[in-house]
């Protein structure tokens, strides 16, 4: 599976560090919502869904965390630990997240605004989506 990591240039100098995102450049896509996900507790595991078609970014912008990529054939684990990576996440990809550092902010670039309908969170359901996707990409159910 590729998995795209895009490295974000550091702008920063003695004074401390700067990161610029904009979109259609470092970022590969219009962005329409931005939010980040702290204090997750220990122990905790997010995400545990897919997307039908969000195309996202993912920074840990503070801290660490493991982040699991699953397209319904192959399943990769990473740490984000460096504000200066972001991991693109393409739609029909199950994403789990664990291991939040206590201090861990994960900030994610969507391309869409927030729509629950495009969440598919029964792996199952999710598996028989991946399968019409990978063998006819044009031809997902609704
Ligand atoms: C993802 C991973 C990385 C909203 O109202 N608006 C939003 O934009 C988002 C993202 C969520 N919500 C609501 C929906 C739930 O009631 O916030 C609650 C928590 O969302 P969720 O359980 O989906 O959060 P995570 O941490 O499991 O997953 C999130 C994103 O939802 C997801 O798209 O890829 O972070």
């Amino acid at each position: 599976m590729n998995i795209e990591l895009i490295l974000l240039q550091r702008h920063g100098d003695e004074r401390g560090g700067l990161i610029a995102l904009e979109e259609n450049a470092n970022v590969p896509f219009n962005v329409k919502r931005v939010y980040y996900l702290f204090d997750t507790k220990p122990g905790v595991r997010r995400g545990l869904h897919a997307h039908k078609t969000l195309t996202q970014l993912v920074i840990a912008v503070r801290g660490t965390c493991h982040f699991v990529l699953d397209n319904g054939r192959e399943r990769i684990e990473l740490s984000l630990d460096n504000p200066a990576q972001g991991l693109l996440v393409p739609p029909m990809m199950w994403r789990e997240m664990y291991d939040f550092s206590e201090d861990c902010v994960l900030m994610v670039l969507a391309d869409q605004v927030y729509d629950e309908q495009d969440y598919i969170r029964d792996y199952d359901q999710f598996l028989q989506y991946a399968n019409v996707a990978l063998s006819a990409p044009s031809s997902l159910p609704g």
